[in-house]
């Protein structure tokens, strides 16, 4: 089954929206199979993010990642990537359609509350980055009453 890795940013936790965005991904039917609450330190955040290292907007993304605690999860479901950023909305919250998490929530691309992987390759690199000692083996009842 499909996973991909969200992370609530400091800005989402800060603002007491941790228990709205676990909802949303609750309510739509996929399954939490990581969680963590943690600050994560300057080299970390730059893996997370290496892929942007040569933007000009790097060093100002790494140090709001690192301003204070994260909520780091692995969600699972059919199409959780793809599904997952819909839910998120767009990267620049002035593009997020009202509905999703940046729409509702955020004004600025660099607070715009979440993080979600962008391809199930991604996902699989970032669960194994900020979840190396593995994620929870475990399958909800409500299983065959959301999944056909
Ligand atoms: P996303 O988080 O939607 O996957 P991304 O991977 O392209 O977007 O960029 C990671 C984060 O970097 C994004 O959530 C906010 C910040 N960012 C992206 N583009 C930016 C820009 N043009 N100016 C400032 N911050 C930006
Ligand atoms: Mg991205």
């Amino acid at each position: 089954m499909e996973q991909t890795f969200i992370m609530i940013k400091p800005d989402g936790v800060q603002r007491g929206l941790v228990g709205e965005i676990i909802g949303r991904f609750e309510k739509k039917g996929f399954t939490l199979k990581g969680l963590k609450f943690m600050t994560v330190d300057r080299s970390f955040a730059e893996k997370h993010y290496a892929d942007l290292s040569e933007k000009p907007f790097f060093s100002g993304l790494v140090k709001y990642i690192i301003s204070g605690p994260v909520v780091a999860m692995v969600w699972e479901g059919k199409n959780v990537v793809v599904t997952g950023r819909k839910i998120i909305g767009a990267t620049n919250p002035a593009d997020s359609a009202p509905g999703t998490i940046r729409g509702d929530y955020a004004i600025a691309i660099g607070r715009n509350v979440i993080h979600g992987s962008d391809a199930v390759e991604s996902a699989r690199k970032e669960i194994g980055l900020w979840f190396p000692e593995g994620i929870a083996e475990w399958r909800s009842s409500l299983h065959h009453w959301i999944n056909e």
